[in-house]
């Protein structure tokens, strides 16, 4: 009787929680469980942070969004670079992502957004906008490239 109520409380919960899918079919409490802790893995995956740095930057850059491109639509970055990013749109409100930098933010006509970062780790970032603007909203794509500093032994020249 009280597994009975302590599965029907489970049950409750799980139904309460478990967002992946809408008719939950877990028959076991194991299948349950892994359903449940499955939203809390994804929570801790999409809280990484943006790696960030104190003092004034040595890095900053201007990018215009406009409907419907990203100027410039590519950023090189030196490695371990300290950067401000200033962000401004020429019409209406656009959004800056850089998901691979956990960057995501709102740019509004009249206000700059001042994004800092710290360019850790060498790569390849894709950015969009990630506010619906308009028909051309797809067009809005562009990527920030963090380019490896040379090792510092490494003759220079030929
Ligand atoms: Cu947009």
């Amino acid at each position: 009787m009280i597994g009975f109520r302590i599965s029907a409380a489970f049950a409750r919960v799980h139904r309460g929680l478990c967002f992946l899918h809408t008719k939950c079919q877990a028959g076991t409490a194991a299948k349950c469980a892994a359903l449940l802790a499955a939203p809390f893995l994804l929570a801790l995956t999409a809280c990484s942070r943006t790696p960030t740095y104190s003092g004034p930057p040595n890095l900053v850059l201007h990018i215009l969004m406009k409907k419907w491109a990203i100027v410039p639509n590519r950023i090189e970055i030196p490695q371990n670079a300290h950067v401000e990013l200033v962000v401004s749109t020429a019409d209406v409100e656009h959004g800056l992502a850089v998901p691979g930098l956990a960057i995501n933010e709102p740019v509004q006509p009249g206000k700059p957004a001042v994004i800092r970062f710290l360019a850790l780790k060498p790569g390849v970032y894709p950015m969009h906008c990630s506010i619906l603007c308009g028909r051309g909203h797809d067009q809005m794509i562009g990527a920030i490239v963090i380019e490896p500093n040379p090792a510092p032994n490494q003759p220079s020249g030929r």
